[in-house]
């Protein structure tokens, strides 16, 4: 009888958003039970609220791994109540940010280990493992980075310009402040120098992965190991599934469909994932310099996320 061999899976890391990358992970994890999965994430949009220190990407992930995620809403937790908000509220406090009575308690824990001297990735760590997850979650930088929009408005802050403007205002630029100065985190680094894949997780390019993309040392793995890097078009037929990503891309100046995603990725990426409604752009996305796969990457079920995780491993 031949004796069955260990599985041997490797590293893959995924630069991560929010939702879209969370599905991803949750794609690859049930895909191959077996590799060891690491978001890198960014933390661009990351605020300090009412004295707390929240990292929406980081907790969007960490809840819908855990299965906790209110999933109408598309952040915080399910099954929430909000009595602390709507008090704050007739107190005349900030509330325009909506922060669960449960999901409070991610943001008080961490503001006060961050107070006592933890990082961003020891206190992320914690929080992982006491929603066991068995996916790694690394803040790209435990250094502060904060994306900020030029807006019609006048300057905004990220979660001003998204919360509380709804994203309903036009956008002249984007500036990533602090990223220039930011220390790229050993476990990041790491990560990203021995993965076998790179995935760029079907996330906003402009306000999600290119906070990354500014932390120094960054653009230098990914150039030197863009073989290895595989990235998601966000845009199907066009239009992002959720979020500012088409007006963003609009405003900003670039085609607003797979192409324009496979232009800002250019020199960074060796395959782009395109989906099958865009598949005519192959071509045209080819020609940037990758290697192209069409698939339906919107993940709706089980069955579509499995066959986008497939895509992205082969
Ligand atoms: N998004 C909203 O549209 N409204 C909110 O009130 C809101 C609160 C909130 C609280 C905690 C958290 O982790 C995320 C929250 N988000 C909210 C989501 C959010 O900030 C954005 O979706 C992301 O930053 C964009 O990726």
């Amino acid at each position: 009888m031949i004796p069955k061999r260990p599985k041997v899976s490797g590293v893959i890391t995924v630069l991560s958003g929010g939702v879209g990358a969370a599905r991803m992970l949750r794609a690859l994890r049930r895909h191959d039970p077996d590799v060891e999965l690491v978001a890198v994430v960014n933390v661009g949009d990351d605020l300090v609220l009412h004295g707390l220190t929240i990292c929406p990407d980081l907790d969007t992930i960490m809840y819908t791994l855990a299965g906790a995620n209110n999933v109408e809403l598309g952040w915080g937790l399910a099954g929430e109540s909000w009595r602390v908000m709507e008090r704050l509220g007739e107190l005349g406090g900030e509330s325009w940010f909506g922060l669960g009575d449960v999901d409070l308690a991610t943001h008080l824990y961490r503001s006060q280990r961050l107070s006592q001297g933890a990082t961003k990735t020891e206190v992320t760590r914690e929080l992982v493992s006491k929603f066991e997850l068995d996916v790694t979650l690394l803040p790209v930088s435990d250094d502060p980075i904060a994306t900020e929009f030029d807006t019609e408005l006048g300057p905004l802050s990220f979660q001003e310009y998204f919360v509380r403007h709804h994203h309903d205002v036009v956008v002249r630029a984007i500036r990533v402040r602090g990223a220039a100065g930011a220390r790229l985190s050993d476990e990041a680094r790491d990560t990203l120098e021995r993965s076998e894949r790179i995935v760029i997780a079907p996330s906003n390019p402009l306000i999600s992965i290119d906070p990354i993309l500014h932390v120094p040392g960054v653009l230098d793995i990914l150039t030197r190991r863009r073989e290895d890097v595989v990235a998601v078009s966000p845009l199907v037929g066009g239009a992002a599934l959720k979020g500012p990503a088409d007006r963003l891309m609009r405003e900003l100046g670039h085609d607003v469909n797979a192409v324009g995603v496979a232009r800002f990725y250019q020199g960074i990426v060796g395959t782009m994932v395109i989906d099958v409604v865009d598949a005519d752009q192959a071509d045209a996305v080819a020609a940037t310099g990758c290697d192209v796969r069409v698939t339906t990457t919107v993940m709706s079920d089980e069955a579509h996320a499995l066959t986008l995780a497939e895509v992205v491993r082969s």
